[in-house]
């Protein structure tokens, strides 16, 4: 059992450099199934993150009639209809469901479907992790066919537990933490200040970047993005998972520079992730 901090000097370490011929089918064919009728700008947010940390196709899944808001607001991604898709990991690298999805019931039977057939790695969180606890699928998740990361924040985690948040607020977070990845069998990342990444060998591992105008809505949505680009691009669930919050958390420090923590909004974070990991090289 390993306890450690994450460092830039960790996130060096494992982000690859770039083969001067490589293409974009290199680097990460990603999907993202996010947003719903009024939290479209999950799906943005979520793929501006995966998209400035590098992965090299997006693609987003989400209902038909969203799909002009999100061509314009993130051109560079392509949209599929979540009735349509294809799961193979030769299609998708790493696949990530939960920001602004809501409580369609639609979304359960796909999420259920990914963690029966899918190969790569499968990144739940927000409303994908609340559909989990709200239909007990937790031993689903335990017996995923894919390698799964969760990023729960002190209330999804309370859901996932089936424990009230004031009790979960209260808890220890590397005792939550643990609680967590003994429920689900997951690579656990419990956001927050000082966010832990937990894994199912024991390790824990305490994020050293981050700051309080973090406290923005969407600045998870980006997260997720970031994580599912890193483990689409190679990395290890694990190395996804604690160099992505590494990253988001630089990303976080320097917007904070330029608009200060109360000015400081998601996309700032999203954008802000392209200069971290050319600060970490
Ligand atoms: P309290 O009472 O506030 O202290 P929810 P959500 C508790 C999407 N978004 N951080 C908290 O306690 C997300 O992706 C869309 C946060 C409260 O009881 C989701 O799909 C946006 N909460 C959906 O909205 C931008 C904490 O948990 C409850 C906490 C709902 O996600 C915004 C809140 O959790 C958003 O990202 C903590 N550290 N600790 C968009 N632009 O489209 C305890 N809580 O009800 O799941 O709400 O996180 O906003
Ligand atoms: P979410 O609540 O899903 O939007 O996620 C919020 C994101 O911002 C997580 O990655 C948190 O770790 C980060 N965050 C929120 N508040 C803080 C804080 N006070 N200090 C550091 N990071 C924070
Ligand atoms: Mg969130």
């Amino acid at each position: 059992m390993k306890n450690g901090l994450i460092t830039l000097e960790y996130v060096n370490t494992v982000i690859k450099r770039r083969k001067r011929d490589i293409h974009k089918g290199d680097c990460g064919r990603i999907l993202l199934i996010a947003g719903s009728l009024g939290m479209a700008g999950a799906a943005i947010l979520c793929g501006r993150g995966a998209l400035r940390s590098g992965a090299g196709l997006v693609q987003i899944a989400v209902p038909e009639e969203l799909f002009p808001i999100l061509q314009t607001g993130i051109p560079e991604a392509t949209c599929v209809s979540r009735t349509s898709l294809n799961l193979d990991k030769q299609r998708y690298h790493a696949i990530a469901a939960g920001p602004g999805l809501g409580e369609e019931s639609e979304n359960v039977q796909l999420i259920r479907k990914i963690l029966q057939r899918y190969e790569g790695t499968f990144v739940l969180d927000a409303d994908g992790l609340n559909q989990i606890a709200l239909n007990h699928m937790q031993k689903e998740l335990k017996n995923a066919r894919c390698s799964v990361i969760i990023t729960p924040h002190t209330g999804e985690a309370a859901r996932l537990l089936s424990i009230d948040i004031t009790s979960a607020k209260e808890m220890d977070r590397q005792e939550l933490s643990a609680r967590l990845v003994e429920e689900t069998n997951a690579v656990v990342v419990l956001k927050g200040e000082g966010t832990i990444v937990a894994t199912p060998e024991g390790n824990s591992y305490t994020n050293t970047t981050g700051n309080p105008g973090m406290a923005t809505g969407g600045a998870g949505d980006v997260l997720t993005g970031i994580i599912t680009s890193l483990a689409g691009q190679g990395l290890l669930p694990e190395d996804a998972a604690k160099a992505g919050v590494c990253l988001h958390g630089l990303a976080g420090d320097l917007g904070a520079e330029r608009f200060g923590e109360y000015g400081l909004i998601a996309g700032d974070i999203a954008d802000m992730t392209a200069l971290a990991i050319q600060k970490t090289m």
